[in-house]
């Protein structure tokens, strides 16, 4: 009969699978972000079901937070309260800071996650790509182009702003392309949906190397 440590000798010659050794903590996060303008907390959890509650005061913005968590499998709770009666942009663009600080911060160091990801979603005639690296050095490239002003009472000018904050604060490179679309609220919905699925992809742990940071130089 063979013993325990010969056989992991042995099997241990052929591939190491670090999946079978893999214990990684929570990826959980609370921010609470005040200002003079807005009060926003969110709470997620990388590692989700895709549970969401969203209460922004800004309606179009909860529906695709919706989309962020559904499709990224982040459970997310986000309220905001804000300044609305002047109009949605410093609530929409502190949404956006916080949840990208509650990203970074359910990352940490960024151990073993796959880093890069990349989805083309379609959404009837809409078709968007979203390619993306949390490689700690904020960039976005935008290329919507959303045909009108508003999707119902949302100023569609504040979905760049909305990524631009969650770019600078999570330290994420972003690139969104639209490859074809008519509707602007087909447009920006497949972008949520891409973006969804890409974090999806580029937060998943490795098991190839799933305590090593994935970065040539060592650090993100
Ligand atoms: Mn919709």
């Amino acid at each position: 009969m063979q013993t325990r440590d010969s056989r992991s000798e042995a099997s241990e010659s052929r591939f190491v699978s670090p999946s079978h050794s893999l214990e990684l903590p929570a990826r959980t996060a609370s921010v609470h972000r005040v200002t003079g303008e807005t009060n926003v907390e969110v709470s997620l959890n990388l590692d989700g079901q895709g549970r969401c509650k969203a209460s922004t005061g800004i309606p179009f913005l909860d529906h695709m937070l919706h989309q962020i968590s559904s499709h990224g499998l982040i459970d997310l709770d986000i309220q905001a309260t804000g300044d609305l009666e002047i109009d949605d942009h410093h609530t929409n663009e502190d949404v956006g800071i916080t949840l990208g600080q509650a990203l970074s911060k359910a990352l940490g160091d960024r151990k073993g996650i796959v880093r890069f990801g990349h989805f083309l979603a379609p959404l009837d005639e809409a078709l968007v790509q979203v390619t993306l690296d949390f490689s700690g050095r904020p960039h976005l490239s935008y290329g919507l182009q959303i045909p009108t002003e508003r999707v119902g009472s949302y100023d569609t000018q504040l979905v760049r702003e909305f990524f631009v904050a969650v770019v600078n604060h999570s330290q994420m490179t972003l690139h969104i392309r639209q490859l074809d679309g008519i509707n602007s609220h087909h447009i920006i919905e497949a972008t949520f949906k891409a973006f969804a699925r890409a974090v999806r992809m580029a937060i998943e742990i490795d098991p190839r190397r799933a305590h090593l940071i994935p970065s040539s130089k060592g650090v993100l």
